[in-house]
């Protein structure tokens, strides 16, 4: 069988992960976590595709390519979990698993994090952990896929 594929997206502003506020999103950096769930994904014989956008448009491509070229997605949609339909659209009609993750505890912040607009296409939701919920979600991921 062919290699598995996670697409795994993070959304605006993650790509300053690591240099400012470590007291909400820890110290690690997005470079860091590519590279650990790339070792962590090694050992159950999948790959990671580690991507990162500040525009919205092109997180909705990105989601609609992996209809073709990937197995699953983790999605750390940034603020645009809390206002992107267009999102939401894109995780629906990709029709593969979708595991949300937050680095922060949304329901300890502002009530406008509390919602996401993406929840409903996940099969569930991991915040709170920091960048561990990254690998989390990979280890979820193994009930998820054939
Ligand atoms: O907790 C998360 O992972 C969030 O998705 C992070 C988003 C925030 O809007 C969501 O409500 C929760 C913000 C990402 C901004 O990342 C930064 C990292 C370092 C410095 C500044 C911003």
């Amino acid at each position: 069988m062919a290699q598995q594929t996670i697409l795994v997206l993070n959304g605006p502003n993650l790509n300053l992960l690591g240099t400012r506020e470590p007291q909400i999103y820890g110290s690690t950096t997005l470079d860091e976590i590519a590279q650990t769930m790339r070792t962590a994904a090694r050992t159950k014989g999948w790959q990671i595709d580690f991507r990162q956008s500040n525009h919205e448009g092109e997180l909705v491509d990105w989601i609609q390519q992996a209809r073709t070229d990937a197995d699953a997605i983790i999605l750390n949609g940034g603020a645009y979990s809390h206002s992107s339909i267009a999102i939401l659209d894109a995780l629906q009609a990709v029709e593969k698993p979708v595991i949300e993750v937050h680095l922060s505890n949304l329901f300890k912040r502002e009530t406008f994090r509390h919602h996401s607009y993406i929840s409903p296409a996940a099969v569930g939701l991991i915040c709170g952990f920091g960048a561990r919920g990254y690998l989390l979600a990979l280890d979820a991921l193994e009930d998820c896929l054939d």
